[in-house]
């Protein structure tokens, strides 16, 4: 018998943590259609920061947008946030000033195509950030089911050009992991190509996960699950003291 349906839908705060609005509409179209039924997604563009995040600087900078986005769900009575940047920047600092789950699309991504393969490889946008991925996949202990992490050198703020000719450069690297890389499944490393995933999987023939996608369904399944932050141990509120305002 169907679930009935709740009194009031789940609402997910998906942040963009760059200062890019037309990104965020990208990202909160791509939750939106990934969400189950009454799930309402916020998308929320960080008000401080970078207007693409691509290396450690601009990370540092938008993790302070970032964290006032989380603040601001808070606020608003949110039940969960995702936090869509493929640096999953600031995600343990957000847990730590919430109560409602935290998702980042790098993680949520990474252990969707564990459950799907057992491997994997990731195609991110530029050759410096794939560092970025490369700790992620250590700090989530996953880096002995990645195979490469790969880039295909277009800057994120001009993955939505056309003349980008994103699609056709990310077709070719997903088929090089694919001829190559002994890969059951290939993850995209920016938010900014979440609207690609389904059209190249069916091009490819081999799981393209977005983690938007996944980050926005885990989300919905831990707020189901009645689980939230916990705030016993190292993810409790921040110690009381004086701190300059963000
Ligand atoms: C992202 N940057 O998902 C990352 C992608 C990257 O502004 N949104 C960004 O290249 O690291």
């Amino acid at each position: 018998m169907a679930e009935p349906a709740p009194d009031r839908a789940c609402v997910i705060n998906v942040i963009n943590p760059n200062t890019t609005e037309s990104m965020t509409a990208l990202i909160a179209q791509a939750a939106q259609l990934s969400a189950g039924p009454h799930i309402r997604i916020v998308g929320r563009t960080s008000s401080f920061g970078p207007a693409s995040i691509e290396g450690h600087y601009d990370e540092a900078l938008a993790t302070i947008g970032m964290l006032k986005a989380v603040a601001a769900g808070d606020a608003e009575g949110v039940d969960a946030h995702v936090i869509a940047c493929f640096g999953d920047p600031g995600l343990l600092a957000a847990r730590e000033i919430t109560t409602a789950p935290v998702l980042g699309i790098a993680e949520a991504a990474m252990r969707a195509a564990t459950f799907i393969a057992i491997h994997f490889s990731i195609v991110t946008t530029l050759t410096r950030t794939r560092v970025i991925a490369e700790h992620l996949l250590r700090n989530y202990g996953m880096e002995h089911a990645c195979r490469r992490v790969r880039a295909v050198d277009v800057a994120v703020l001009d993955l939505d050009k056309p003349d980008a000719n994103v699609r056709g450069l990310l077709l070719r690297e997903c088929r090089d992991a694919l001829d190559h890389d002994g890969i059951g499944a290939i993850v995209l490393g920016c938010a900014g190509m979440a609207d690609l995933a389904q059209d190249l999987s069916s091009e490819l023939g081999i799981p393209v996960i977005d983690g938007v996608a996944a980050a926005v369904r885990f989300a919905e399944a831990l707020v189901g699950l009645k689980l939230k932050t916990s705030k016993v141990g190292d993810l409790a509120f921040p110690i009381p003291k004086a701190r300059t305002p963000i």
